[in-house]
């Protein structure tokens, strides 16, 4: 049994004739500026500054989040799972290079810090945690569940994928041993054949079916109360799967899609199969493996019941460091002309992606992750140029879960010059996915206790005052832990890590009223 630690208290208040606190509530009207441009006759450019006035609201309570993990015994659900129990516990364990102590390093939202303004005084920037931007819950507070197709307890699984500590998988075993994955669906042509071996804790049935779905949701739902808790999120951590193709009548309409849950078709996945459930159960669902678990009519369905979705593929290590490097590049002018992407590594994604038609799946969504940055300077490219770009992951046992990536980085400099950057990184790949984890359940509960409605100066008519709407299904502000991000139908997808944080940090402080984070310092330019 597990007590939450109260809801921290929040750190500060905005002191705004625009922001106004309730008991339950932060309110606040906000002034979203941004330019809008058109093209005269002449093809010169006109631009606009615009704006337009929002209020958002935002629930105060933090409510007591339970988290479901598909995929729940694997490297990443695992370790996950001891990394909470160890941070709850403050719980520290001796290695060679001397005692360790639990912590959340890689999670951007327990990790890191945001500049919160100036100090009226020292005229410094006075920066606070990122969580404690708005009335977030805390990791160590989160009860954890899920299923797997292998029936592993938690204490086996993370043994089985060789990732921690002795010292302190010791301290954290007995916990883990008494949590054991719910027994979840298998359609074995939706992952590799080499993982037959580890199902053996499978419902009944090897193709989609509404009692699939039923039998999900109810777990969702008794997980939800036996635990007390106020919010379920579920999250697919499983392993990669090929894509479904995209079929007329099948999965292209939400009403297609459940009609082909009701007949057993076999395009339908069980990563599809389980946003269904949790979506038709008001769970926010995410997505951190590559497949298209969102198909169309999935998208239009959580649209409908106006349930959270986020995805696709967590962007850990080499993806982040392309996400920065790339945007880096071509920002300074230089004309990046090839990547070559290499990486192998040893553990069960390994030999997961080991099979042509699950690797095909990593490759497409490992891909497409500078096309935004090639696209927006136009100095460096023409129009469908595109530096070349390949992708090579090889399984090598061995290595186990230390993955290996191999980066070069080619580009064009001045005068007909050439810069070569080499990348070798090294690091046990479910330490920097589990984080992502985290910050995804974090930032998502956040948003699903977020409104906003555009702004009406009070009037006398109170059928004047609009209704207060949730942000779009599809969470798009999760862009910065993920690969491929999904975005709300026909919007851009932006996979620059640095947009990607400023989005998120400046959604999160126009929700309280604050402008967004500019850097300009005037004052310290204007004297
Ligand atoms: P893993 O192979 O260790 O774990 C996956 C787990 O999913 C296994 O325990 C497996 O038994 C289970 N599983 C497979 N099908 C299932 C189903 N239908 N229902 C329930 N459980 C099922 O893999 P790992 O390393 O934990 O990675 C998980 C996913 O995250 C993979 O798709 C991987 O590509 C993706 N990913 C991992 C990153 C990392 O840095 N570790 C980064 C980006 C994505
Ligand atoms: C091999 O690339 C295995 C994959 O699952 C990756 O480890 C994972 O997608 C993380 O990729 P990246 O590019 O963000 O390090």
């Amino acid at each position: 049994f597990f007590a939450p630690a109260p809801a921290q208290a929040e750190l500060f208040t905005v002191n705004s004739p625009n922001v106004a606190y309730t008991d339950n509530e932060i309110l606040s009207k906000y002034t979203y500026r941004t330019t809008d441009i058109t093209k005269s006759d002449d093809g010169k450019l006109v631009a606009t500054p615009r704006q337009t006035l929002y209020d958002f609201k935002v629930e105060r309570k933090v409510p007591k989040v339970g988290v479901m993990l598909v995929g729940w015994g694997g490297n990443n659900g695992s370790t996950v799972t001891a990394g909470i129990l160890a941070n709850r516990r403050g719980l520290k364990w001796d290695t060679r290079e001397g005692e360790h102590e639990s912590n959340y390093y890689g999670s951007l939202m327990m990790a890191s810090t945001v500049k919160l303004g100036i100090d009226s005084k020292t005229g410094n920037e006075i920066n606070i945690p990122f969580h404690q931007l708005l009335p977030m819950a805390h990791p160590n507070d989160f009860v954890l569940g899920g299923w797997d197709i292998s029936g592993l307890n938690m204490a086996e699984s993370m043994d089985r994928a060789q990732v921690l500590e002795p010292t302190l998988k010791n301290q954290v075993r007995k916990e883990m041993a008494n949590m054991k994955p719910l027994p979840s669906i298998y359609y074995p042509d939706f992952i590799a054949a080499n993982q037959t071996d580890r199902a053996d804790n499978l419902l009944a049935g090897d193709k989609a079916c509404d009692a699939h779905v039923e039998q999900i949701r109810t777990d969702i739902r008794n997980f939800k109360s036996v635990n007390g808790l106020d919010k379920v999120i579920v999250l697919w951590t499983a392993n990669t799967e090929r894509f479904a193709d995209i079929i007329e009548g099948v999965n292209d309409t939400a009403a297609n899609l459940l009609q082909a849950i009701k007949n057993g078709h076999e395009e339908v996945s069980p990563s599809t199969v389980f946003a269904v459930a949790s979506i038709l159960e008001g769970a926010p669902f995410i997505n951190g493996s590559p497949q298209n678990t969102f198909v169309p009519g999935a998208i239009e369905l959580a649209d409908q019941h106006k349930a959270y979705i986020g995805g696709d593929d967590f962007k850990s290590g080499q993806t982040k460091m392309k996400s920065a490097l790339v945007d880096f590049l071509i920002n300074a002018g230089i004309k990046l002309t090839s990547i070559a992407s290499y990486n192998h590594l040893g553990n069960n994604d390994g030999k997961n992606l080991s099979s042509q038609r699950q690797f095909r799946s990593k490759e497409i969504s490992k891909s497409n992750v500078v096309d935004d940055m090639v696209a927006a300077n136009t100095q460096l490219y023409k129009e469908g140029e595109h530096p070349d770009h390949c992708v090579v992951i090889k399984y090598m046992p061995a290595v186990g879960d230390n993955k290996r990536a191999l980066d070069e980085y080619y580009a064009e400099i001045f005068m007909g010059g050439h810069q070569t950057i080499s990348i070798f990184n090294v690091c046990e790949d479910s330490l920097l996915a589990s984080p992502l984890i985290i910050d995804l359940v974090l930032v998502t509960e956040m948003m699903t206790r977020v409104q906003w409605r555009e702004h009406a100066e009070a009037t006398e008519n109170q059928a004047e005052v609009k209704e207060y709407n949730n942000f779009h299904s599809v969470l798009s502000v999760l862009s910065y832990m993920l690969k491929a991000p999904l975005t709300p139908p026909g919007t851009p997808v932006v996979n620059s890590l640095a947009k990607q944080r400023a989005a998120l940090t400046n959604v999160f402080r126009a929700c309280v009223g604050l402008e967004p984070e500019s850097d300009m310092t005037l004052e310290h330019k204007l004297f």
